[in-house]
């Protein structure tokens, strides 16, 4: 009999991404018509690679609560769509001034800083028509409708973009921890948030459930961008695909401002553990997405 080869962690992970990758190509515009710089400047974003970690902790835990339709996908999608907005105006002149970004030149450096702004909105918009587009594949069309109230509210002004103002506003100044906490739990934690509640949402979890998920998503988005913080440190350009040192540059107040970094890789162990132990006690299974939320705690990227 011939031996099966046992698939790695790694390798698993891989495999998702590229699947991943290859879904969202399939929803991006069509680089033509007279404004087709807007659709390049936003392909050219999208296309840039990332780690995909939205649209894949939003497919796992579609699969914990056992979803199996095809309503997920534009979800997936959009999620990186919107998420890739963001960067795109994150790293504009007005905000971190940023030129390298996932291992290429940022939007605007490349496209222009009017093209920039125009990509980011263009590509918030698509994201939700995109997202749209799971009402005409889906037996459960309440659930959809939810779901993209879900999506909007954490990306809007009591989501992300609540959180971008506060931490725009606070630049060069020093913040409290109460202001810091904020602007983590909405700059970043708001879409992940998103991500999971949409994955148990369209699953058809219960309200209880859902509620666990909030909670379990926005552990992970505390301890996402405190180990963000610690890779602006201590990381090399070459791994994260952008400069380090932004903070630094842009004098904010972070994370590990505040708490330094013994304590800062400490409470990114101790926070992520938290959310795994939520995510146990959550009915259903999937050891890739709990082995995804470990692997943040010791990510390089
Ligand atoms: C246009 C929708 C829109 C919003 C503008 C600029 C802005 C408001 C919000 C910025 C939010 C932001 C950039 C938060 C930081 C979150 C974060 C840690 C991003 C890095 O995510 P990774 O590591 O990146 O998942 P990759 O490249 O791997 O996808």
């Amino acid at each position: 009999m011939k031996a099966v080869k046992k698939v790695t962690w790694k390798e698993e992970l891989a495999a998702k991404t590229l699947r991943i990758e290859e879904l969202i190509k399939t929803y991006l515009p069509k680089e033509k018509g007279f404004q087709k710089t807007i659709v390049q400047a936003s392909n050219y974003s999208v296309c840039a690679g990332g780690k995909r970690l939205r649209p894949m902790l939003m497919e796992e835990t579609y699969r914990l609560f056992g979803g199996d339709g095809p309503e997920i996908f534009p979800f997936m999608a959009a999620i990186e769509m919107i998420h890739t907005s963001s960067l795109v105006h994150d790293d504009l002149p007005c905000m971190d001034n940023d030129e390298y970004r996932r291992g290429r030149k940022t939007t605007w450096v490349e496209f222009g800083y009017d093209m920039a702004v125009l990509a980011g909105d263009a590509l918030l918009t698509f994201a939700f028509e995109t997202a749209a587009g799971a009402f005409s594949d889906t037996r459960h069309p309440e659930r959809v409708g939810r779901a993209i109230q879900i999506l909007a509210g954490k990306t809007g002004m009591y989501g992300m973009i609540g959180g971008q103002t506060v931490d725009v506003e606070m630049t060069e100044k020093p913040m409290t921890e109460e202001q810091l906490d904020f602007v983590y739990r909405l700059k970043t934690g708001a879409l992940l948030e998103a991500s999971m509640m949409i994955g148990a949402v369209l699953a058809g979890a219960d309200e209880e459930s859902i509620k666990q998920t909030e909670y379990a998503a926005s552990l992970v988005g505390m301890a996402f961008q405190i180990q963000d913080d610690i890779l602006d440190l201590t990381s090399t350009t070459e791994i994260l695909g952008k400069p380090v040192g932004s903070d630094e540059k842009n004098q904010k107040t972070t994370y590990v401002t505040l708490h330094g970094l013994e304590q800062s890789r400490s409470d990114v162990e101790k926070i992520s553990r938290k959310a795994i132990e939520v995510l146990k006690g959550l009915p259903g299974e999937n050891e890739f997405l709990l082995q995804l939320i470990q692997m943040l705690i010791t990510r390089e990227k």
